[in-house]
């Protein structure tokens, strides 16, 4: 029978075993056993079918406010339909194991928190929490999935509540800052862990991509899980190649720390 960590390094287990900060720094390839697609991958990304500059970024969105919030909605009402798999729980798992552990994620899903993670940092916003875009004041949805936005249906934004101007989603696009807030808690957590482990991210869009830099550049170890190369790949201390699903129980495992719990 194979043995389930047979592939993780021994030197990478102990570290984990060992160490008293963690940051657990995720991308899209986390969430892509979920179904989620990921931005780059060469025929399932989403910059495979759509133009980035087109939906992405403020300028398409004063254009083409319809054509951007429907995209949106679309995407929204995935990852609603859409349930964490074993690689966020493993994440939430590992929690209970390593006395400080912050999650990191650029993914605008909430699938970390509904696999049970708590604390953590989005650095490129969510699709849950639109808010104005004259007034910023955050906007609620109404309770529910939306209603079969199918891709490429145009959608006029909500009317904000306070101001009746456009709302719009609420995740960061090309151009703009990131939340302060959750960036200043990411680079803190970055420069002062033992660990990092970036898993399922290109490590291509900056300023997060700076984080494993960092957290190296601070005498961390740095692990990357993805099945395919990264610009990290040359500096990261392991790169485990595969699926995060398949590797995070193997790792967590391998340290003897429990599974975690199936669905
Ligand atoms: C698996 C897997 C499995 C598959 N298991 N793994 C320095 C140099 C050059 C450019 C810049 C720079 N600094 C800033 C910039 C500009 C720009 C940028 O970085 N551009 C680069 C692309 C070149 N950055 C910005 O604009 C940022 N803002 C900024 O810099 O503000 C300062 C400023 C303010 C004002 C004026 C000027 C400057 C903001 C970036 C915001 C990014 N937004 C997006 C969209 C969010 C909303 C939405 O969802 O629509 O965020 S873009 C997209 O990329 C999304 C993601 O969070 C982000 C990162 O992608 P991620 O997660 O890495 O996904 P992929 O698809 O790239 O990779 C997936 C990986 O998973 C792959 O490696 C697979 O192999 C792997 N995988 N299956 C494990 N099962
Ligand atoms: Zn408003």
């Amino acid at each position: 029978m194979k043995n389930p960590h047979q592939d993780i390094p021994a030197t990478l287990a102990r570290a984990l075993q060992e160490a008293r900060r963690v940051v657990v720094f995720t991308g899209a390839g986390v969430s892509a056993e979920s179904g989620i697609a990921t931005f780059r991958d060469a025929l399932t990304g989403l910059w495979s079918r759509f133009d980035a500059q087109a939906l992405a970024t403020p300028e398409a969105f004063r254009s083409h406010p319809d054509i951007v919030w429907g995209w949106y909605e679309w995407r929204r009402a995935q990852v609603l339909r859409a349930e964490p798999n074993a690689a966020h729980r493993a994440i939430s798992q590992l929690a209970r194991h390593v006395p400080g552990l912050t999650v990191v994620t650029q993914n605008v899903d909430d699938l970390h928190e509904r696999a049970g993670s708590t604390g953590v940092a989005h650095l490129h916003g969510s699709l849950h929490a639109p808010r104005c875009s004259a007034c910023e004041a955050p906007q609620i949805f109404a309770d529910g999935i939306p209603s079969e936005p199918e891709e490429g249906r145009r959608i006029a934004p909500p009317a904000c509540t306070r101001c009746g101007s456009a709302v719009r989603p609420g995740v960061v696009w090309f151009g703009e800052s990131l939340p302060g807030d959750a960036w200043n808690a990411a680079i803190h957590a970055a420069e002062h862990c033992d660990l990092l482990l970036s898993i399922g991210t290109s490590a291509l869009v900056y300023p997060a991509a700076e984080l494993p830099q960092r957290a190296l550049a601070a005498g961390a170890m740095v692990a990357q899980i993805n099945p395919a190369a990264t610009p990290l790949d040359a500096r990261a201390h392991h790169n485990l190649r595969g699926a995060a699903a398949e590797i995070m129980p193997g790792l967590l495992a391998s340290a003897g720390f429990e599974p975690p719990q199936t669905p």
